[in-house]
């Protein structure tokens, strides 16, 4: 099974209406998309997602933040999907980010910074099982893989 990893459109993405735009990019890029829900995340699960930041400075606020409207939870497939996800969405804070970015094309902000990508298999494993059943993830077949995922000498 190729990698997979966990995107979620964060609450500022659902406000300024910019889910279609983030889901775009990656769906442009040529990932799959396996499994998606849009969910208010209760606050012992926004703990739970984020539990390595506790004990951070901005963790109360950014557990508020994450509960604070639903977003969009969804995980994509692709080998390199992981470290392919973080280019597209950029570093942590817009005002960092590269133009080019999801983060450095429509955002400014430290914490509203749109989107949520896992930063390691074992990150994506862990939260992929937070928010999704493994009946819940789609097998299926793109028509144009071939295209997509070659690599030729
Ligand atoms: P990442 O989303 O790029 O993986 P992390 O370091 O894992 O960044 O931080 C998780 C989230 O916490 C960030 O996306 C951002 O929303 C928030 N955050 C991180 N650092 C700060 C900060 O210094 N101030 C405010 N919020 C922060
Ligand atoms: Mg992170």
């Amino acid at each position: 099974m190729a990698e997979r990893t966990l995107i979620i459109i964060k609450p500022d993405g659902v406000q300024r209406h910019l889910i279609g735009e983030i889901i775009g990019r990656f769906e442009r890029k040529g990932l799959k998309l396996v499994a998606a829900k849009f969910v208010r995340v209760s606050e012992q699960l926004a703990r739970r997602m984020y539990s390595v930041h506790k004990g951070q400075s901005f963790y109360e606020a950014l557990v508020a933040f994450f509960t604070s409207c639903p977003v969009l939870v969804t995980v994509w497939e692709a080998d390199g999907v992981i470290a392919m996800a973080r280019k597209l969405m950029g570093p942590t804070f817009g005002f960092d980010a590269e133009p080019g970015t999801i983060r450095g094309d429509i955002g400014c902000s430290n914490r509203y910074n749109l989107v949520h990508g896992s930063d390691s298999p074992e990150s994506a494993q862990r939260e992929i099982a937070l928010f999704f059943k493994p009946a819940e993830i789609a097998e299926y077949k793109l028509g144009d893989e071939a295209w997509l995922y070659a690599k030729t000498d």
